[in-house]
């Protein structure tokens, strides 16, 4: 039924719905969950989410399109001020922006800095407290009253993106909260971003599981190319771009173990995702200045600053 009037857009709704907040404050893990796979990339390190990113549900009549954004921080490279642009970008072109905040962390100095600057958002606004499982229901209540003090907001809902708590009420409530229209997208898709790039996203998130301290945020990672085999298997070769020689050791690892690590771990999640057989080739290569180069920025779906 939901297709049929799909078709015809009478009673159906759809809308983009952005997901805004500190990094790490589980933006792309709800995404996931709302849409029932992973269509973007998760990690405990800050920073994961680079672009933006969407993933589409349906509940009811209502096609809802989440938008995945990089975490809103203080930003200092290049690469972090394109970030932090997207991400209010992602918000001023949504019909609702949800505000995520971390329940543990509470309104420290970056939940605050975002906050503030709600006002200059004209879309109707709703608050998501994530990571209920963690905190205590007098910590939510307190915390609750605090944000809405703050920015104005339509609606404050509980949530753990980790255990799926409190997610069917938001899903429930935004379906019949976005505009009325027909669906922009047909009834089964869940994303729309192309596989070769979610593939080199995969690989990213495999690097963000296995490297520390700067090497996550000085790399990157390209599918340079994506090509069907006879027998239908998939070949796949990426480039994992670094800034510097003695970085190299550090991807390879011992004997090469740690690129071997990577590599499959990331074959299999592909695979999965392609539903073929997947042969990745994984490349490194040093390029200093690659967090200044336009072409990367192509890459990643991000757009490169202007200004400098
Ligand atoms: N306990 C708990 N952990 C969560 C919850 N939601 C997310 N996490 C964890 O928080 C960490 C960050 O999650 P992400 O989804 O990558 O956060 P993000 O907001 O997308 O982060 P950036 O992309 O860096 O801005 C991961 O380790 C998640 O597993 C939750 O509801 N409960
Ligand atoms: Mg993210």
């Amino acid at each position: 039924m939901a297709e049929a009037a799909a078709k015809s857009g009478e009673a159906t709704r759809c809308g983009f719905i952005a997901l805004i907040g500190a990094p790490n404050a589980g933006k792309s893990t709800l995404l996931n969950v709302l849409v029932g796979s992973k269509v973007t990339i998760v990690s405990r390190k800050v920073q994961t989410t680079r672009a933006l990113i969407r993933g589409i549900a349906v509940a009811g009549e209502a096609q809802l399109i989440f938008v995945d954004t990089p975490g809103i921080f203080a930003p200092r490279r290049k690469l972090d001020r394109a970030m932090v642009t997207t991400a209010w970008g992602g918000a001023h072109d949504a019909d609702l922006v949800a505000v995520l905040i971390d329940a543990r962390k509470g309104l420290d100095e970056e939940a605050e800095v975002i906050l503030e600057r709600l006002a200059e958002i004209r879309q109707p606004k709703l608050l998501i407290l994530n990571k209920i499982d963690l905190v205590q229901k007098q910590t939510l209540l307190t915390l609750t009253h605090s944000a809405n003090d703050k920015a104005r907001f339509e609606q404050t809902f509980m949530v753990s993106a980790k255990t799926g708590d409190g997610v069917a009420d938001l899903k429930a409530w935004l379906a019949t909260h976005v505009p009325p229209g027909p669906w922009l997208y047909p009834a089964d898709q869940i994303a729309d971003a192309p596989l070769r790039q979610l593939a080199a996203e995969i690989t990213r998130e495999k690097l963000f599981e296995r490297l520390h301290q700067e090497l996550p945020y000085q790399s990157t990672v390209e599918t340079d190319q994506w090509k069907e085999l006879r027998k239908g298997d998939i070949r796949v070769e990426q480039t994992i771009y670094i800034e510097r020689e003695s970085q190299r050791k550090i991807v390879l690892g011992k004997g090469g173990q740690t690129i071997k690590a990577i590599g499959e771990a990331a074959r299999k999640e592909i695979a999965e995702i392609a539903g073929a057989k997947v042969h990745l080739f994984l490349h490194v290569k040093v390029r200093e200045h690659w967090a200044e180069e336009p072409e990367r920025y192509r890459g990643m779906g991000l757009e490169f600053p202007k200004e400098d």
